[in-house]
């Protein structure tokens, strides 16, 4: 189970994964199984809407099937919930120009240099952007970074309009012939309507300057704050458009079942997750995988 990353998600296994093994050996699909089955989704972040029609399609299968056979049963529910994940818009996992949304601490920068450091192994040309002007910090964590990992890192003056520092980190980009733009932007709370204007201005100008270049945005979404994220992904969609999510922290929770709500609410894919402070803490989501693991423990 999770083999690749065992140990930094073992509080997902704890208290989700080896709840759902656990009840589906016990083979007996009745009342008990489903309300039980219901309160460990619910436990885990799956939400209330979202749990209730995946059992509700669960009792459909089983009675289709005609059969009581665990793997059967089992591997029916891993399809249900796989097929929440999959969604059908073209993914595009290293885009060349990423914006980098969310509300504050949700892990953008940390995961901007994670990011950037793939990147530069794979042997591009990486400029990061550090779109927070406002704290001297937040700069400066950036640079470290970039100094850690070995890219550049785009700054503009202190308490610069995040717009015309996108402008210039953009030109910056094109003329020197840079292979991604990866652009990290000051943390907002998604009930504060000047920054998400902002980050609405942030877009205009790189879809301006940035002539018929495709500009992807992600949100970055902490793991551990469960189903309040679904809220800010609708309120940061309304202002951006987002075209994917980043799930950071899921070495702290044991829940994560918001992946499967994020995607069923909002149709939006999990591209990455993070899982730790280290720069490698990060991993491609694999849908397949991840729903195996959740379900066989
Ligand atoms: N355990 C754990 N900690 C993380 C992860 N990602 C980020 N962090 C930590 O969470 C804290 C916030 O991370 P940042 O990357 O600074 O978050 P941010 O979204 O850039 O924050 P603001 O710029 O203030 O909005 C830092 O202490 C990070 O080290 C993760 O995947 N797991
Ligand atoms: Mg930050």
């Amino acid at each position: 189970m999770f083999s690749f990353i065992k140990d930094k998600l073992k509080k997902i296994y704890d208290q989700v994964a080896s709840k759902v093994s656990t009840l589906f050996n016990r083979a007996i699909f009745d009342e008990s199984f489903f309300q039980e089955l219901k309160t460990v989704l619910i436990g885990a972040d799956v939400g209330v809407a979202t749990t209730e029609e995946l059992i509700k399609q669960l009792r459909v299968e089983i009675a289709k099937l005609k059969t009581n056979h665990v793997e059967t049963v089992k591997h029916a529910f891993e399809e249900l919930l796989i097929e929440r994940l999959v969604l059908p818009e073209k993914l595009e996992p290293m885009p060349r120009v990423l914006l980098m949304v969310g509300v504050n601490g949700s892990g953008k920068t940390t995961f901007v240099a994670k990011l950037a450091h793939v990147y530069r192994a794979a042997g591009k040309k990486v400029l990061l952007v550090a779109g927070d002007t406002f704290r001297a910090a937040a700069t400066e964590q950036l640079m470290a970074w970039g100094k850690t990992i070995g890219v550049a890192v785009h700054v503009g003056k202190p308490d610069q309009d995040p717009a015309a520092v996108m402008f210039d980190a953009s030109q910056r980009f094109i003329n020197e012939g840079f292979d991604h733009l990866i652009i990290d932007t000051a943390g907002r709370l998604q009930t504060k309507v000047n920054l998400m204007k902002e980050l609405e201005k942030i877009r205009r100008v790189l879809d301006k300057v940035l002539v018929g270049q495709r500009v992807t945005v992600w949100l970055g979404v902490d793991a551990m704050l469960g189903q309040n994220s679904l809220r800010q992904a609708e309120v940061f969609h309304e202002a951006t458009t987002l075209d994917g999510v980043v799930l950071t922290k899921l070495d702290g929770t044991g829940k994560g079942g918001i992946v499967f709500a994020i995607a069923a609410e909002y149709k939006l894919p999990v591209v990455y997750i993070a899982f730790g402070e280290n720069v490698e803490a990060l991993k491609l989501f694999n849908p397949r995988e991840f729903v195996h693991d959740l379900v066989n423990g």
